[in-house]
């Protein structure tokens, strides 16, 4: 660029400020320069700015609003006033059974009884001591008497009976004997049938009997020693002992005899002499 053109432009500048300036000073606005309408209409200005208007009515009631969000669980109210008896509910279950309870308080002291009379009492000490004997020898014999019951037979000596306990010659012998009898003695027809029909009619087939050739083969004795002299009643062909071991004898419910085995088990007669008046 020339300083010619410099000179120029320093010029222009001066006058466009020079011109600024002489607007200002004419208190001119370029916003504020009149309009074409300013000069064919009279301008209206506004007034000044009125009182305050009295406040109105109330308006109408507006509509209900939405539900709004379900808000916060509200705190515990207070205990409310006790309801009214209900009725009687249904019968529950029946409870256990409850511990025993103490033992009650000792009741009153009874009236004076009458005068008693002058006893014996050494005497009845005595019967009373019997007693009690007695009542043991009773529990003692309970199986004993058991077996009586089933039935019984007796003569003008002795009392009969069957044991129904099965056992070997040796323990019948013993059973009798520890009750103060002996294992049975048919010594002659009478009693022989007296066994016999007992045996028959308790439905029984075979019991032991006092008689055995234990002491010498052959040689059949009585329980209480006594030889068989006046009376036997062997079945046909007995006794027989072909092996040697039968030395016991059975009575069969016919009422006639044979020698058996001693350890064969079955049920036997004991005898029981009667006590003399
Ligand atoms: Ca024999
Ligand atoms: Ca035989």
């Amino acid at each position: 660029m020339s300083a010619f053109g410099v000179l120029l432009r320093s010029n222009q500048f001066i006058l466009l400020l020079l011109f600024l300036l002489q607007i200002q000073s004419l208190g001119l606005d370029i916003d504020s320069r009149p309009t074409p309408e300013v000069c064919t209409t009279p301008t209206i200005s506004p007034g000044p700015k009125g009182d305050d208007g009295e406040k109105g009515d109330p308006g109408e009631e507006g509509k209900d609003g939405k539900v709004g969000r379900k808000g916060p669980k509200g705190l515990k109210g207070e205990l409310g006033d006790r309801g009214d008896q209900g009725s009687i509910g249904k019968s529950g279950p029946m409870g256990q059974k409850g511990d025993k309870g103490e033992k009650g308080l000792l009741g009153m002291r009874g009236g004076k009884g009458k005068a008693g009379t002058i006893c014996d009492c050494g005497r009845y000490r005595k019967v009373v001591g019997q007693l009690d004997i007695s009542v043991a020898r009773l529990k003692k014999s309970m199986k004993f008497v058991k077996n009586v019951i089933a039935g019984i037979r007796e003569t003008e000596e002795k009392f009969y009976y069957i044991v129904q306990e099965e056992k070997n010659y040796r323990e019948s012998l013993t059973h009798c004997r520890i009750r103060g009898g002996m294992l049975a003695m048919p010594k002659d027809e009478t009693v022989n049938n007296l066994i016999a029909d007992y045996v028959s009619k308790s439905g029984f087939f075979r019991v032991f009997i006092g008689v055995n050739d234990l002491e010498r083969e052959g040689q059949f004795v009585f329980t209480d020693n006594t030889p068989l002299q006046n009376y036997s009643n062997w079945k046909d062909g007995e006794p027989s002992d072909p092996y040697g071991q039968e030395d016991c004898v059975e009575m069969l419910s016919s009422g006639r005899w044979n020698d058996t085995g001693c350890h064969l088990t079955m049920y036997f007669v004991c005898e029981f002499v009667k006590k003399k008046k």
